[in-house]
């Protein structure tokens, strides 16, 4: 993660346990896989423990101030249509000072890419509740339980018309990333819910033990449900959790009904930061052409190394396999040719260790003894 990281900023503040280290592993993950240029990316954070998130990736970055993230990420993509932009907040940042711009965003359709980490608390300022701490929880302001209602926010960004939305916890980090990779290659406003540990506060407070404690509960409460309703998304406290993509939609994104707007109102002559929509699509779709080349690339690369991973080591279990079938071979071709060439042709010699080989020059059966020993070699 060297290049993805600021790595002179390191060690980072987050506590040990904490869910938001693994979400960044996977955030910095997706970013390479997704192919997108790096320098086309900027990252926008608010305030808390999450907030910080936008001080250590090795992109354009900005800290901004809390609740106001998913705003300032909306003037940049409005100044600069080309760059992908990526909201990264806790849920206190994004849903309770700034829920508004939330689902004004969402209502949009505004093309970001927001990921909340949800760890039912404000970790930064000592552990308060916050608009999704589950009822009954205790938080420092609600020391007999959480009497408030909570939101669910997969059903408040679907309400709000957001047209991505996913949930994981931070014991799926893989799907946390093929989420986020596929949210950077989309267009509209995406959102990705992460349910994650804060083990100083959250879990301390409530004696739920340490961050491994709660990726167990994870593990064991989670359902996993693709296209799930989102009215049925709600967290109750250790409840079930369900998670997977629940929405995926295309509708126009705000830029694009802003265009169509002034289309109507200027003509074809309409220009976006003195460029044509023709002129704005083709470079859209050169981007695109890169973005893919730059994939494909990837995945030959990917491929390659594992045929090398995959190739046999001499002690190795198909090594050993190969060897065991070579006096076979060698038994069939001698009997077959009835000549020493075939024989010593055996394909033992590369792939077998020596007696084999040695077995197969010789005679079938004798062959056939030695084989016996080739599984011993694995075992050692
Ligand atoms: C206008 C304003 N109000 C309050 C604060 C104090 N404050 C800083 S971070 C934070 C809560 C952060 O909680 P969350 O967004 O859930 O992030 P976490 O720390 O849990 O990752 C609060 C209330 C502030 N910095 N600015
Ligand atoms: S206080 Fe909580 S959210 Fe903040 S770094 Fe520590 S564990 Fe993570
Ligand atoms: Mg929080």
């Amino acid at each position: 993660m060297a290049d993805t990281l600021r790595m002179d900023r390191m060690p980072h503040i987050w506590c040990p346990g904490c869910g938001i280290g693994s979400e960044v592993n996977s955030f910095a993950d997706a970013v390479k896989r997704s192919g997108i240029d790096p320098k086309k990316l900027v990252v926008v954070s608010g305030i808390g423990c999450t907030g910080r998130v936008a001080g250590y990736v090795n992109f354009d970055s900005i800290h901004t101030t809390h609740g106001r993230a998913i705003p300032v990420a909306t003037g940049v993509k409005l100044a600069n249509p080309e760059l992908t932009v990526v909201v990264f907040s806790g849920e206190g940042d994004l849903a309770g000072i700034g829920g508004n711009h939330l689902i004004h965003a969402a209502r949009r359709n505004m093309d970001l890419v927001v990921i909340c980490n949800n760890n039912f608390t404000y970790g930064m300022t000592g552990g308060q509740v916050t608009p999704t701490t589950p009822g009954g929880a205790s938080a420092s302001t609600t020391p007999y339980g959480n009497y408030e209602y909570p939101f669910s926010l997969p059903f408040l960004a679907d309400a709000a018309g957001a047209t991505y939305i996913a949930r994981w916890t931070s014991m799926h980090s893989r799907n946390v990333t093929q989420s986020i990779e596929e949210a950077l290659l989309r267009k509209g406003f995406s959102f990705i819910e992460i349910i994650s540990p804060c083990p100083t506060l959250y879990l301390r407070r409530n004696r739920l033990g340490d961050g491994v404690d709660q990726l167990q509960n994870y593990q064991d409460n989670s359902i996993l449900k693709h296209g799930a309703d989102t009215r049925e998304t709600a967290i109750d406290y250790q409840g079930k959790i369900v998670i997977g993509k629940f929405v995926e939609k295309n509708k126009p994104t705000y830029l694009e009904a802003s265009d169509k707007c002034s289309i109507k109102l200027v003509g074809d002559d309409y220009q976006l930061y003195g460029k044509t929509i023709p002129e704005r699509e083709a470079e859209e779709k050169a981007e695109k052409e890169r973005i893919a080349a730059r994939r494909a690339a990837m995945a030959a690369a990917e491929a390659q190394e594992q045929a090398v991973a995959a190739k046999p080591r001499k002690t190795s279990a198909p090594a050993a396999k190969k060897a065991a079938a070579a006096p076979r071979a060698a038994k069939k071709a001698a009997t077959k040719a009835k000549a020493k060439p075939a024989v010593k042709k055996a394909p033992a010699k590369k792939a077998a260790p020596k007696a084999p080989a040695k077995a197969a020059k010789k005679a079938a059966p004798k062959a056939t003894a030695k084989t016996k020993a080739a599984p011993k070699k694995t075992r050692k």
